[in-house]
């Protein structure tokens, strides 16, 4: 892993990215430009932080989040990747897959504009991870901070054979009171009920949340709207590569199991998460590289 200094020195860009250690070994860019700000781990590549210029926080993250190496972080913008949920066959391989807990090392940061600031991310491979993952697939991690906030996961197949992946941006919103959210843009899609077992069904109208959710929504392509009533706000999640969308809010009980999600934390986050997840893998030929990518912005 690079030193702090020779992160600075190749990836730092003044006015725009300094690298900072968070704590002991957990190493942060700190963006920030005219239209926003944002904390960057490189451990995961995860987006822990992201405000635009005169607005709240849009991504949340734990007051209760540890920041430890090799720990996923309870908050922001994990990368689920090569797997989603539970791995197929091995229960012993991490949930949602290593990517999120493993370095990512910068390969190159740019300032397009005064008002967009881009961060490259690769993920370092191990013999821990080629254990789990026997496959040559480099992946990268396209980061955009300005008024919106754009993420994009690419992996390529530079294997010899077909690779099939499962995958999620799994972000975590910061909104007002859960229990006045409404999610528009799934009315009449089927989803997979995994708080009634995986149990088939089709959305009638918006979302709302007064218990726990936990849905993985099938074959769609659609933007996402978060109306955060008690915030005043709106969240546009816009997707491309994506054919499943998943809501998850732990509610209470989960919440206090999890135990990292801080005093009440379950009333002021909701994940709406953007990947191919259950039946919609993703088949990369070899050769050919996979491109899913979200963009975030707020309207009031
Ligand atoms: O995406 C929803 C979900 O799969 C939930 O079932 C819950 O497990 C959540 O992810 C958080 O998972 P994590 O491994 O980050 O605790």
């Amino acid at each position: 892993m690079m030193t702090l200094d020779t992160l600075n020195a190749k990836f730092g860009l003044p006015g725009h990215i300094s690298f900072k250690e968070k704590t002991a070994g957990f190493v942060v860019a700190e963006v920030t430009n005219a239209a926003g700000t944002a904390s960057i781990a490189i451990q995961g590549a995860q987006v822990i932080r992201w405000a635009p210029t005169k607005e709240k926080p849009v991504i949340w993250l734990s007051t209760a989040a540890k920041f430890a190496p090799g720990k996923s972080v309870r908050g922001g913008v994990p990368i689920c990747w090569p797997w989603f949920g539970a791995h197929a066959t091995d229960s012993t391989f991490p949930g949602h897959g290593y990517a999120r807990t493993v370095y990512w090392e910068p390969v190159a940061t740019k300032a397009l504009s005064d008002t967009q600031t881009q961060l490259v991310f690769r993920l370092v491979e191990s013999d821990t991870t080629r254990k789990q993952w026997p496959h040559t697939t480099p992946v990268e991690c396209h980061i955009t901070v300005g008024v919106s906030l754009e993420v994009e996961l690419v992996t390529r197949n530079a294997d010899k054979i077909p690779v099939t992946i499962t995958e999620a941006l799994h972000t975590y919103f910061e909104v007002e009171d859960v229990r006045q959210v409404k999610v528009l843009g799934l009315e009449n899609t089927d989803y997979l009920d995994k708080v009634e077992g995986g149990k088939r069904k089709q959305q009638a109208g918006a979302i709302t949340i007064a218990s726990e959710v936990d849905r993985v929504y099938l074959d769609t392509t659609a933007e996402c709207i978060i109306d955060d009533v008690a915030g005043k706000r709106r969240i546009h999640i816009t997707k491309q590569n994506s054919q499943s969308t998943v809501v998850w809010n732990p509610w209470i009980d989960k919440a206090t199991k999890m135990g990292d999600l801080g005093e009440n934390g379950y009333l002021k986050m909701l994940c709406v998460e953007s990947g191919n997840a259950a039946d919609n893998t993703v088949t990369i030929q070899p050769g050919s590289e996979h491109r899913l990518s979200v963009s975030y912005r707020v309207s009031r």
